[in-house]
């Protein structure tokens, strides 16, 4: 489109104060602010600002939550011989090159304090190793378990794109073929004021910030990465985030169990830590598996209790899925649109103010962010499974500098796990009076992917002293 189109388009939807800068542009700049206001979906957001932006949706959870139903972690007697058959069957279809994983690292983690792509932050307990490197290593071991290797599609956002393109191939790949990692970028959405006026963040540049993990379904398909998929063979994609180093990439229980069950997309619950953890809470709701956010989870639901005293809502959502590629076409159907419900965030965004120039930085939340969440796929599949799974298995995120889901909670719990996996192989892991393992530990997933492929690896069992620091690689 030409200025003179792109003026009148952006005139016509009220948001002509984009252009209030122009004249004091230098051409670099000029071009800039062009690029920004081509990227902003602006049919979509004109839908958005009565609903979304004037007022809010409702966020009332519609009929009355269920509890889910789920497969446990350890199956009933009754169900060995099915949980034999998924672990096959996943086995199966990872070394036919059947599976692919994806990862979403397009946020900002603006919680954490750091200012380089969150998978670059290290985290491994004595190697220090970064979340990427750990994710890696586990794609490859993966590849070398199954003798298929298993292309990784990663996620990025507008501003860690680049810098994520540049570290993997700084870091070569980890050992991971090229053509089998596949970045693509996700889309954005600007901030907007209460009166639903785009925000400037500088005079040639728009105050844009990625459009949620969600993107990823409208992004799949708008980058040819799903064409990609296809051409491959591939019919199932393991998804996970980025921020938790306990995350498997592609675990073949529940790829198998996925696809036995024929279901179009799946998920892994654990049990809450507490009734009010900032985790999305799993929910049947007019017979559809569905995630309720923390934030939309009424508190008397959340608190609520069995007769036998236990949680009634206790699966939280560690954002681990398995989706069947067929089922994520059907979500794009390849139009550029989605038809998923958008969120809301009220957030302070810094922004130029038209009418003194002046770059402000707003003490109170001043600005609507809106963001598409992937679990909101699961109620649109006519099939979904959930499958709960040991919390200290697969789920410690790394989300604030202190505190719960810290550095500091992610690396004792890698630790834990890993002393827990010596010990299942009969190795004597010291502990402290609290049970705490004493000591420092960390098994290399190119070693070993779970307890298991241990005990196999393990050609003499380690003589383990309290307050050692031991890495198995
Ligand atoms: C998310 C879930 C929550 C729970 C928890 C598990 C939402 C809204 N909530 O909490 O239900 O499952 O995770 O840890 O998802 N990301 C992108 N692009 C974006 C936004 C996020 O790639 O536009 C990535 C981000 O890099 C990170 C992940 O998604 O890996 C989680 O995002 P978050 O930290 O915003 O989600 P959080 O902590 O609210």
């Amino acid at each position: 489109m030409d200025l003179e189109s792109i003026r009148s388009e952006v005139k016509r939807r009220n948001q002509e104060h984009l252009f209030t800068f122009w004249d004091e542009l230098n051409a670099e700049q000029q071009a800039q602010l062009l690029e920004d206001i081509a990227r902003i979906d602006l049919d979509t957001l004109e839908r958005l600002i009565p609903t979304h932006v004037k007022s809010s949706p409702a966020t009332a959870v519609g009929s009355v939550p269920e509890p889910a139903d789920a497969w446990p972690a350890r199956p009933k007697p009754s169900q060995e011989t099915k949980y034999a058959e998924a672990l096959a069957l996943g086995q199966k279809l990872i070394a036919e090159g059947k599976v692919a994983t994806m990862v979403v690292a397009g946020g900002q983690g603006t919680r954490l304090g750091f200012d380089r792509p969150k998978g670059e932050f290290a985290i491994s307990p004595v190697m220090n190793k970064p979340l990427f490197r750990l994710f890696a290593e586990a794609v490859l071991a993966t590849g070398e378990r199954y003798g298929r290797p298993t292309p990784w599609y990663v996620m990025t956002g507008p501003t860690t794109d680049q810098p994520t393109r540049e570290y993997f191939a700084k870091q070569d790949y980890f050992g991971l073929p090229p053509e089998d990692v596949f970045f693509f970028c996700q889309g954005v959405m600007p901030a907007v004021d209460h009166a639903g006026r785009i925000l400037l963040d500088q005079k040639h540049r728009v105050a844009l910030s990625p459009n949620g993990h969600g993107g990823c379904l409208l992004a799949l398909s708008t980058s040819g990465a799903l064409d990609d998929m296809r051409r491959r063979g591939i019919e199932v994609v393991s998804y996970f985030q980025v921020d938790n180093p306990l995350a498997s990439p592609v675990d073949p229980l529940f790829m198998g169990l996925h696809a036995l069950t024929e279901a179009q997309m799946s998920a892994i619950a654990v049990p809450k830590a507490d009734d009010l953890e900032r985790v999305g809470n799993f929910a049947r709701v007019d017979g559809r598996l569905c995630v309720i956010e923390y934030t939309y989870l009424p508190d008397e639901l959340a608190h609520a209790r069995n007769p036998d005293g236990s949680r009634r809502f206790d699966d939280g959502s560690i954002a681990v899925h398995a989706f069947s590629r067929t089922f994520l076409e059907s979500l794009t159907c390849g139009e550029g649109s989605i038809a998923l419900p958008w969120h809301r965030a009220v957030k302070k965004v810094p922004f130029v103010d038209i009418g003194s120039a002046r770059r402000i930085v707003p003490e109170q939340p001043n600005a609507v962010k809106l963001e598409l969440f992937v679990f909101d796929a699961l109620p649109v599949a006519d099939r979904a499974m959930l499958l709960r799974q040991d919390r200290g298995e697969c789920f410690s995120p790394v989300k604030n500098a202190e505190g719960v889901d810290s550095p500091a909670t992610a690396r004792r719990d890698m630790s834990r796990r890993a002393a827990n996996w010596l010990e299942s192989c009969g190795v004597n892991v010291p502990r402290a009076s609290d049970g705490e393992p004493d000591g420092v530990f960390e098994i290399s997933p190119r070693l070993a992917l779970d307890a298991d492929q241990l005990k196999g690896r393990l050609t003499e069992l380690p003589t383990i002293r309290a307050g050692d620091r031991l890495y198995l690689g």
